[in-house]
């Protein structure tokens, strides 16, 4: 009796389990996505679908993309290459010459993972990321990582866009390109002016909320790429052209006269610019966040490309970790212990790939701003190394 009463028990117990499990709540249905975010969720919707059909195809074919399931940490360094999903289009960040050759800021960031993670700043497969296309990317698995002047938003971040941000490599804001003979000296001056935009863009959303918020009229002009948006701007067609500043500066040195142009003042909202990955993959989002974060301590405690032999002697305990002399970081996310040195050695620490990019000797000269270490006043800060 006993028995049959705690075999029932047992029974009714697997019940409720199984039952709880498949009355968890589903995903609140979201309110209506930009097209970009739109986009990246209907790819990942399919991707699920497909999931579901493998899943339900019969136990030996089922069997085979079992390898699959493993962290994309291992797909890279069994392909020997990271793909990373970049511009095209923005000197500075993401440009690509007549030989195809990539340069830039965040280029330079799919170089230092590669560096950290194959012992090779080469060992990269570049592939365009448009702004409406981007996430869909990361989600299907067509690029590893994406960087590429992309802004942290939650949308993108929750479920319905599924992306894993890494940290902010640059914080930047909205702003908006005026002529010079326009009279235009703030967005206050702009009531009833036509923007020039790009779509699939958080520049899009913001324009109107920004104008709205001020009860200014305005009529935006949308194009697909930031080419033909900076085009229409330029040969007339729009009073102003907006995006993250940091493309209006990239993009100033494109027009037919940049000099006859001005960046306004105002900033129009906070964008923090950061790399993603796919979400669900904690050991190749550790593993690139990673590899961020030591470019950053790396500027901080003063290690560069050029000393960094030297600094494997140093005393200092973070510098002795963040080398793999002390401590096994490296390995406890993947990588090899001296992960970092391969970095620095290759491609350098934040501020220099900042200033080969960026800095005083290159036509934007951009200030460090936000952008400065903390030590500085600016807003990069890494959790510790250890
Ligand atoms: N940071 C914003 C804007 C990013 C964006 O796509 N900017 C445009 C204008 S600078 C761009 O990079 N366009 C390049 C292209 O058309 O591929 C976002 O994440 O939505």
């Amino acid at each position: 009796m006993n028995k049959r009463l705690s075999m029932m028990g047992i029974a009714l117990l697997v019940i409720a389990i199984v039952y709880s499990a498949c009355s968890s709540p589903a995903a609140a249905p979201a309110a209506t996505p930009a097209p970009a975010e739109a986009a990246a969720a209907t790819a990942a919707t399919t991707e699920a679908a497909a999931t579901t059909a493998t899943e339900a195809a019969p136990a030996a074919e089922a069997a085979a993309p079992a390898a699959q399931t493993g962290s994309l940490l291992d797909t890279v360094k069994s392909r020997g290459k990271v793909i990373c999903g970049v511009n095209n289009q923005l000197p500075g960040f993401g440009v690509v010459d007549q030989n195809g050759a990539y340069a830039g800021f965040d280029i330079d960031f799919c170089k230092a993972v590669a560096a950290a993670v194959l012992g090779d700043q080469n060992a990269v497969e570049y592939k365009y990321a448009s702004s409406n296309d981007r996430f869909t990317l990361v989600k299907t698995g067509e690029i590893d990582v994406l960087f590429r002047n992309s802004t942290w938003t939650t949308t993108r971040d929750s479920a319905e866009v599924g992306m894993e941000f890494m940290p902010v490599n640059f914080y930047d804001g909205q702003g908006m390109m005026v002529r010079k003979d326009s009279g235009i000296n703030t967005i206050e001056d702009m009531d009833g002016a036509t923007v020039c935009v790009q779509s699939g863009t958080t520049t899009e959303l913001n324009l109107a909320d920004y104008f709205r918020a001020r009860g200014l009229e305005f009529e935006p002009v949308v194009f697909e790429d930031n080419d033909k948006t900076l085009a229409a701007y330029d040969e007339g067609r729009c009073d102003g052209f907006t995006t993250d500043k940091s493309g209006l500066v990239a993009s100033q040195t494109k027009m037919q006269v940049p000099a006859d142009h001005k960046i306004l003042e105002d900033t129009m909202s906070k964008e923090p610019l950061a790399g993603a990955v796919s979400q669900g993959d904690p050991a190749w989002a550790d593993a690139v966040r990673w590899v961020v974060y030591g470019l950053i301590q790396a500027e901080e405690s003063g290690v560069t490309g050029a000393n960094v032999q030297d600094m494997l002697k140093s005393e200092d305990p973070t510098i002795k970790r963040l080398l793999g002399v002390e401590g096994e970081l490296g390995s406890k996310l993947g990588l090899p212990n001296d992960y970092m040195v391969k970095v620095l050695e290759q491609v350098g620490n934040y501020g220099e790939i900042w200033d080969r990019n960026l800095g005083p000797d290159t036509p934007f000269d951009l200030p460090r701003g936000l952008n400065a270490q903390w030590t500085d006043g600016g807003l990069l800060y890494t959790p510790p190394f250890r």
